[in-house]
């Protein structure tokens, strides 16, 4: 099946269910990639900034916490590396005190590979660098054919946009793979009040809501379908007891679809919803129910100063 036949058939099977339902993993084609860079400089989106706080802040304490021998060559795995703009802090530092390591990081798009590839090549020219595209959840055994002592970086609270059950099961795939006393940091949101989270998903200036539109654009332009922007609203929400920010497409009026690719249509009643996205918020209690008989242990934890953003070390 190809990746196009894919996308074809889950946006067939998420419009025919009730309620309705696209995968958020869907967001990110280029355009939903440079939002997505917009969007994490947005005032509101205070996740990228506070985990860059302790990246920028703690990075001596939180190589510490990874009890490396500094003799032994080890491996920094960073799972979905993004821009690297918070690992740099990790990786100056490792660089400073003559640790020895490769860093290999991972990513679905070639672009983002590139990109970060010769960042870290410009700023850091003794840096060991193995650049590995695919998707994480897909080449994890890949990663894993060394002896080298590992470190994974799993940070941004990408594990948030997962389902508890799923992010369970990656986290337990993870803690598979590791050997004793290797590491997972793993950074995540915490949970706060609505007053804070909900902005971060419903920026002022609508870059949030474009990323959630550009969804139906894809749909139109690779999949041949008649969504008129127009006729959708991008409709966060969040409640603290629950922990969870959720997107939704509304449609505004009842309208009609037509998806040629699939050569059907679907109907939408007036304020209809499309769930498109979750995005999880933790607390300890959350994270261990998560980690529960995976043999990891969460054995260190830092925060940003507002406490906003947690980064934990969970060893094996
Ligand atoms: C990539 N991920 C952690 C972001 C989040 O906060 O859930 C994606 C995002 N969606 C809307 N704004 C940002």
């Amino acid at each position: 099946m190809t990746k196009n036949d894919t996308f074809l058939k889950d946006i067939e099977a998420g419009l025919s269910q009730n309620p309705k339902y696209i995968s958020s993993h869907y967001f990110y084609d280029k355009a939903g990639d440079e939002l997505f860079q917009q969007i994490m400089e947005m005032p509101e989106y205070y996740l990228t900034n506070s985990e860059l706080e302790i990246f920028s802040q703690q990075s001596e304490a939180i190589i510490e916490s990874f009890q490396i021998n500094p003799d032994e060559e080890f491996e920094l795995i960073e799972l979905g590396a993004g821009d690297g703009k918070k690992t740099l802090h990790l990786l100056k530092t490792l660089l400073e005190k003559s640790y020895r390591f490769k860093f290999i990081p991972v990513d679905i798009s070639h672009n983002s590979l590139a990109v970060i590839t010769e960042r870290m090549e410009d700023l850091f020219p003794d840096l060991e660098i193995d650049p590995q595209q695919g998707d994480y959840f897909q080449v994890l055994d890949e990663l894993f054919t060394s002896d080298r002592p590992k470190v994974i970086l799993f940070i941004g609270s990408n594990l948030g946009n997962m389902q508890d059950e799923v992010a369970r099961s990656f986290l337990h795939k993870i803690a598979d793979h590791l050997k004793p006393n290797e590491k997972l940091l793993l950074g995540v949101d915490q949970i706060k009040s609505k007053d804070i989270v909900l902005p971060a998903y419903n920026d002022a200036a609508g870059i949030t809501r474009d990323f959630n539109l550009n969804l139906l654009k894809r749909i139109n332009r690779e999949l041949g379908a008649d969504f008129d922007l127009e006729n959708f609203e991008h409709d966060p929400e969040y409640t603290e007891e629950e922990g969870i920010a959720k997107s939704f497409l509304k449609s505004t009026k009842k309208q009609s679809v037509y998806i040629k690719e699939l050569g059907k249509s679907f109907e939408f009643a007036e304020n209809e919803l499309i769930h498109t996205e979750i995005s999880r918020k933790y607390n300890d209690t959350i994270l261990q129910n998560l980690i529960d008989d995976s043999m990891l242990e969460i054995t260190h934890k830092f925060l940003d100063s507002k406490k906003y953003f947690a980064d934990y070390i969970l060893t094996k």
